[in-house]
């Protein structure tokens, strides 16, 4: 009897064992085995991106640029590891893929992509649906802590959700950067400019006259990207469910020289701000490139920043139909 027992007591311990680590790609709360000595376990963190890795490919599309990502390698034993990728800011219900590209020589890859365009599914591939904040995968792995953050060379991916996904487009990616390594600083600025109603904070007559409610605020945000140029995006808060709001960058004008003496050119600045926003009934956005610097924008450029009423027909020479009007990128 006691010689059994001994037997059995580790058989069942190494099914056990084996039983937890077949759900926990599906299961990040399972708890883990605890080795001895402590298991060696470092954090990488990802910002969005902004072209730090290729300047010329920053993030070109309609998702939110606030997504950030961490990777956090865990050792298991001497020879597994678990892979942990956090994304944060995530929209819900949507699917981001998350994946580890193996480093390749670009002058043998099909498409000249310095990494595989197949994930390397031993190291980490793991979709993960967006819950409208931060959210978490795990993968475990048979290679060792130290292969994982120095041997392995590839590239950590996320794809964004909201287009077909493409593995030779790299402006399509939300984050992208050398997989489980530090990342360089580049110190992009950055700068978000709040907007409230119009209630004639730009001048008395113009404050907003219409149907739409006055919870209605925005929020402007300037991103310098690597190449030198920006991403000029929009959040409008309380926006109403299925409206379709016109944001424009208004290019400031001597009214003595303009067609009906308004203070600013009718005609939008599409190179810099001229996007349509559909509203959801709370915090809708969008996005543009511009090839203007960021310190261009915030700091040389005059304009207006006019949110125009989705409730009335759209006119250039009455603000009191804006129902967010304030100088472009200033506070
Ligand atoms: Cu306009």
């Amino acid at each position: 009897m006691k010689f059994t027992r001994h037997l059995a007591l580790p058989v069942l311990a190494f099914a056990l064992l084996a039983g937890t680590q077949s759900c926990k790609k599906d299961d990040v709360e399972t708890t883990e085995p605890t080795p001895t000595p402590p298991a060696m376990s470092s954090t990488y963190d990802y910002e969005f991106n902004n072209g730090q890795v290729v300047p010329t490919a920053a993030y070109d599309g309609s998702h939110m640029d606030n997504v950030t990502a961490s990777i956090t390698v865990t050792e298991l034993t001497s020879s597994t590891a678990r892979i942990t990728v956090t994304l944060n800011n995530t929209i819900a219900g949507e699917t981001y893929h998350t994946h580890a590209h193996d480093a390749a020589d670009p002058n043998t890859t099909p498409n000249g992509t310095p990494y595989n365009e197949s994930p390397n599914t031993a190291v980490y591939t793991q979709m993960i649906m967006g819950n409208g904040g931060t959210v978490s995968a795990s993968q475990d792995v048979s290679m060792s802590y130290a292969d994982i953050t120095s041997s392995y060379e590839g590239f950590f991916v996320v794809h964004d959700p909201l287009q077909p996904i493409t593995t030779t487009d790299i402006s399509t990616y939300l984050i992208v950067g050398s997989f489980a390594r530090t990342q360089a600083a580049t110190n992009l600025s950055s700068m978000t400019f709040p907007y409230a109603f119009n209630t004639g904070q730009v001048a008395a007559a113009y404050a907003y006259n219409g149907m739409h409610d006055s919870s209605l605020s925005g929020d402007l945000k300037i991103q310098e990207l690597a190449d030198g140029t920006s991403r000029v995006s929009v959040m409008l808060n309380n926006s109403m469910d299925g409206e379709m709001y016109h944001v424009h960058a208004h290019d400031a004008a001597d009214p003595n020289t303009t067609p009906n003496n308004t203070p600013y050119d009718e005609t939008p600045n599409a190179g810099l701000c001229t996007m349509m926003v559909t509203g959801n009934g709370g915090t809708a956005g969008g996005s543009q490139m511009s090839s203007m610097s960021y310190a261009d924008i915030t700091s040389v450029y005059e304009g207006f920043f006019v949110v125009h009423d989705p409730l009335q027909p759209i006119t250039t020479t009455d603000p009191t139909t804006y129902v967010l009007l304030g100088l472009f990128a200033r506070n």
